[in-house]
């Protein structure tokens, strides 16, 4: 995957709030293009290698069982500086902190409930859409 990619994922509380709609319309309006895309539920091995990475931190379990909770969107985007901009898009962790306009200010209810997911390295956003998506299943 090009270094003009990322990953993303609209967590288990922005579907169930019945976001998917205005959060890609948000994505695809900040001039990102959907390259692939899917509706699936995660399995806790799944959802425990995916953040693998906070494994030693208090709230693991609870990130683990929250994102097997129910469906979530999973999506790799495309545009320049995909990593950077999608962060700034989707704001801080914690809603609370987030910046007015940013996707987690608007959707999400709380720094464990944050409604999106977003790479944090162009390293990352390679092995976590490899995670999800075939090459069959990215356009382009
Ligand atoms: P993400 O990886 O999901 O894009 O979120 P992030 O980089 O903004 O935050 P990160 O530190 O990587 O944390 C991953 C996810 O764990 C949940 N979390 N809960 N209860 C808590 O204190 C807490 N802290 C983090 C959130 O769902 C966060 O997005
Ligand atoms: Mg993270």
């Amino acid at each position: 995957m090009a270094t003009n990619r990322t990953f993303t994922m609209i967590k288990p509380d922005g579907v169930e709030s019945k976001n998917i709609g205005n959060i890609l319309q948000m994505i695809t309006d900040a001039g990102f293009s959907i390259k692939a895309m899917k509706l699936t539920k995660l399995s806790v091995e799944q959802a425990k290698v995916f953040y693998a990475v906070h494994k030693e931190r208090p709230f693991y379990m609870e990130l683990v069982d929250y994102m097997v909770s129910g469906p979530i969107v999973a999506a790799i985007l495309e545009k320049d500086n995909a990593v950077a901009d999608f962060r700034t898009l989707i704001g801080a962790t914690d809603p609370a902190e987030a910046e007015k306009g940013t996707i987690r200010a608007k959707y999400a209810e709380s720094k464990a409930k944050n409604a999106v997911h977003g790479s944090d390295s162009d390293e990352n956003a390679m092995i976590e859409g490899e995670f999800h998506f075939s090459k069959e299943e990215l356009v382009g």
